[in-house]
């Protein structure tokens, strides 16, 4: 059931008030016929596409589940974090963009009981006939010893909490010189490539602003490689080279000891051990992992994300359950990118199920994408199959050379696709496009 607060702190808000999603009254056993959990890239664009077909119409049967009032537009906290946009930008009220068919639930999932098709929050009970598990990443701040205490102070920062991404913009300002690293821990993240965007920025600031002699940039990965596929890789890495930034790979940053300035890192490779390294700007992104309640309710994978299918994102044991996003089991690079393009597929397939119509299922190709700032005005743009590992690029250049139209497509044009149509059901990524711009895949 619906809490009192819940309820009266909804009845108050914005989107109620401009006539968009509202929580209908407490019921004794809802019931709805598609749940999504999550209201982020994935669970919204999904919404979004089941709302406007014609059976959702002027119908509340859809409940989207999240207990954030904002939303925010992570791809740009890179941006944010080297002072080129602000925080602002990257953030709406989530009783903006639920969709008007649908109720909004601000409570967090605690199970999910998969054989009675039951939703269980912190203090509600909800039936479903179909589920859309899109609950995204957990953030382990915690798993790295003394990090959560420092964070945000004496030079301590991360772009991946809201908390203190614009702290990593003041660290980078106040810089004197010094030594300035930027980890990226051996579990899969999101947006891989973010961890080593911002040493770029950084980089840059610190040439600018004539310090970068006094300046020692260092990248620490625990991952083997600087990028999953070789085509940027490469590319990524000569940029290391001409820039100077010192790249350690199955470096694992392990604790911070925020008293002495240090960062201890533990090798991964053959040798093992450990070693510690001074610093005065520390830019940190945290272990991630899935949420635990799809582990605990008997619904993912063996490292626990949610097991799908991976062509058709619908569960490999319940056939009404889809999920898509961070905290699916596709085994892709987790991007706003690659929530766009399952979108597409997972609304398809999540209509067809509820329509029960047989037509053959649409098929995710594992497309996802990494836009790679490399400078102001710079940036590498990956497109590629995480299933394949082969480049999947949209225009007919190569995305692996810096490119200015790359970095003012991103900064500028991409933002306003997300808004306008990834967040309302009406952008799939750049698939369409492509068979127009780059017919061969000459990439
Ligand atoms: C994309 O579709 C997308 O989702 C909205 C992003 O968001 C983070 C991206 O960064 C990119 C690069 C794409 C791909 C789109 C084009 C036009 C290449």
């Amino acid at each position: 059931m619906f809490s009192r607060a819940t309820l009266a702190r909804r009845s108050l808000s914005a989107a109620s008030r401009r006539g968009l999603a509202t929580v209908t009254t407490a019921k004794p056993n809802p019931q709805y016929k598609v749940v999504v959990i999550g209201g982020g890239s994935a669970g919204l664009a999904v919404a979004a596409r089941v709302a406007r077909d014609p059976l959702f119409q002027g119908k509340k049967e859809i409940l989207v589940i999240d207990p954030s009032s904002k939303h925010y537009y992570q791809p740009l906290w890179t941006f944010v974090g080297a002072g080129l946009k602000k925080l602002s930008e990257s953030e709406m009220a989530m009783g903006e963009l639920i969709p008007k068919q649908a109720d909004w639930l601000r409570e967090s999932v605690s199970k999910v009981d998969p054989k009675n098709n039951v939703v269980v929050t912190n203090g509600s009970e909800i039936k479903y006939d179909f589920l859309v598990v899109a609950p995204g990443i957990k953030l382990d701040f915690e798993k790295i010893a003394g990090l959560k205490e420092s964070l945000g102070r004496d030079g301590v920062t991360s772009n991946y909490a809201v908390e203190s991404v614009e702290k990593t913009n003041e660290f980078i300002q106040a810089f004197k010189g010094g030594n300035a690293i930027f980890t990226q821990p051996a579990t899969p993240i999101k947006c891989a490539g973010a961890p080593q965007k911002i040493a770029y920025l950084a980089e840059e600031i610190f040439r600018n602003k004539g310090i970068r002699d006094q300046t020692n940039v260092q990248f620490h990965s625990g991952m083997g490689k600087i990028f999953a596929i070789d085509k940027y890789a490469e590319e990524l890495t000569k940029v290391c080279q001409s820039r100077d930034i010192n790249v350690n790979l199955l470096s694992n940053l392990v604790e911070v000891r925020s008293d002495k300035k240090e960062a201890v890192f533990k090798s991964l490779g053959p040798q093992g051990g450990e070693s510690i390294v001074k610093y005065d700007l520390l830019h940190v992104t945290p272990p991630m992992s899935a949420p635990a309640f799809i582990k605990e309710s008997g619904i993912a994978n063996a490292d626990g994300w949610v097991d799908v299918n991976k062509e058709t994102t619908q569960h490999t044991t319940y056939p009404n359950i889809f999920s898509l996003g961070d905290a699916s089991g596709l085994p892709t690079s987790k991007t706003a990118a690659a929530a766009a393009a399952q979108s597409a597929v997972t609304g398809e397939n999540l209509l067809q199920a509820i329509k029960s119509t047989a037509g053959s299922p649409s098929a995710y190709n594992g497309y996802t994408s990494c836009p790679l700032i490399t400078g102001k005005g710079k940036l590498i743009l990956a497109e590629f199959s995480g299933y394949t590992g082969k480049p999947l690029e949209t225009f007919p250049f190569n995305q692996a050379t810096e490119s200015a139209f790359s970095y003012y497509l991103t900064s500028d044009i991409i933002p306003s696709i997300y808004w306008n149509g990834q967040v309302k059901g009406l952008w799939g990524g750049p698939t369409g496009i492509r068979k127009l711009t780059n017919p061969f895949n000459n990439s």
